[in-house]
């Protein structure tokens, strides 16, 4: 498998990527410190070999920590440079990581893969919904007004990527993404309440309490819940995972320990000084705690093994408190243009962020660490998770 090793890059700090045969790269990692305790590794982009892993992601720690953060490539084995042949002018720490080449997956296009879901899921949830005409039309006019308003989708692609990546059908999974958009749209709707976040703008457009009325606003957030409910009852059923346990996964990631607990607590941290792990717990449960509820619905519509739910429900939660890291610096670093809603919030309100605790470098960080956890717990794909892996980077770097 080794061959003569052709280094790209160069410099005191830094990688670099040689070829060593067919089915195998190497990776050299420059570090500070030779010893395996307290390697520390800079890593860079390399689009040209399709690669994924973190821009510019500073990992410390030891090396088995550093080597966590690059599953994507499934790293078979890590060693000083001393063990191994020399290239020329390489400073001495030095390790060559062998891995497997990404597949042909690895120039994977998300834009078409966002279209293409996006598309199905749309078409799918405007059969679930009675139509805009059924009586009483007001409800059904603003249920559809907030649910077509354009909203990212995310939790649907996060979906369905699951259940690919878990070698399910994207048809088995549409339901069920269909149904954590509608409790997603719900929360939306009656977080931009006057009693509540008080909002005017949502998805580029008037929130829907502004167009239809404060009583309509949360007759029709309640009815997305209850819709979500239905759907998820019209969904095929899995020998592991029957209605039940998709109704339970449901109830449990909306219920008043999860999304409507998080809600409570960033409504009653308002003006007050919280600490880290009180936003911690507040971005569990309004955030991630959905987003991780998408990913395991992917995965349990390809009757996923208990071993895969496992790396998912890892993946969704480090990819869920990311989100909310990179909503927080959004909110800051934005225009309400751009963003689609009132842009500031966080602040005027005095709500406890990360930019506002630990600044918006150390924010962009701790987004970066996340989302390399939510990579590592990619592992056990082994490169089917191509999908999932281009959306926790996409969420990283999204700009609105
Ligand atoms: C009312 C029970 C209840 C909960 C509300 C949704 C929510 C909880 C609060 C809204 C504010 C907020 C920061 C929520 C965290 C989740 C989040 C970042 C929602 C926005 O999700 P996007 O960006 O929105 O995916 P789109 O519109 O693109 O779907």
């Amino acid at each position: 498998m080794e061959r003569k090793i052709k280094t790209r890059t160069l410099g005191t700090q830094g990688l670099a990527v040689s070829s060593l045969g067919p089915g195998c790269l190497g990776m050299s990692v420059f570090c500070d410190t030779p010893n395996d305790r307290e390697s520390i590794a800079t890593l860079h982009r390399a689009p040209d070999l399709g690669a994924t892993f973190l821009n510019k992601a500073d990992v410390y720690g030891p090396w088995s920590e550093v080597l966590r953060h690059f599953p994507i490539l499934g790293i078979d084995e890590a060693m000083p440079s001393s063990s191994r042949q020399k290239t020329r002018c390489l400073p001495r720490h030095i390790f060559f990581l062998k891995y497997r080449r990404m597949s042909a997956k690895s120039e994977f296009d998300l834009n078409n893969f966002l279209a293409t879901r996006t598309e199905a899921v749309n078409r799918a949830l405007d059969k679930f919904l009675p139509p805009e005409k059924t009586k009483p039309a007001t409800i059904h006019k603003a249920m559809r007004y907030s649910l077509f308003a354009g909203g990212k989708r995310m939790r649907p692609a996060l979906c369905l990527a699951a259940a690919e990546a878990c070698g399910g059908k994207a048809a088995d999974a549409v339901p069920l993404a269909c149904a954590v958009e509608c409790i997603h749209t719900y929360s939306l709707i009656h977080d931009d309440l006057p009693a509540m976040d008080n909002d005017d703008f949502r998805r580029g457009k008037l929130t829907n309490h502004k167009v239809f009325g404060d009583g309509i606003a949360v007759l029709a957030g309640d009815a997305l819940l209850t819709q979500a409910f239905e759907i998820a009852a019209q969904a095929k059923g899995w020998p592991r995972y029957p209605h039940r346990t998709i109704i339970l996964e449901l109830a449990k990631a909306s219920g008043s320990l999860q999304l409507v607990a998080g809600q409570v607590a960033d409504l009653e941290g308002e003006g007050k000084k919280i600490s880290a792990s009180e936003l911690r717990y507040i971005h569990e449960r309004k955030t991630s705690a959905l987003l991780c509820c998408s990913v395991r619905l992917g995965g349990m519509s390809a009757n996923c093994s208990p071993a895969q739910l496992k790396a998912l429900t890892d993946f969704g939660y480090h990819v869920g408190l990311a989100f909310q890291v990179i909503d927080d610096i959004l909110d800051v670093t934005q225009t309400s243009e751009q963003l689609g809603k009132t842009a500031g919030k966080d602040t005027a309100a005095q709500k406890a962020t990360y930019p506002a605790i630990v600044g918006l470098e150390k924010s962009r960080k701790i987004a970066e660490q996340l989302t390399a956890k939510a990579f590592a717990a990619l592992k056990l794909f082994k490169g089917r998770a191509v999908a999932l892996e281009a959306l926790a980077e996409f969420l990283l770097k999204r700009d609105k």
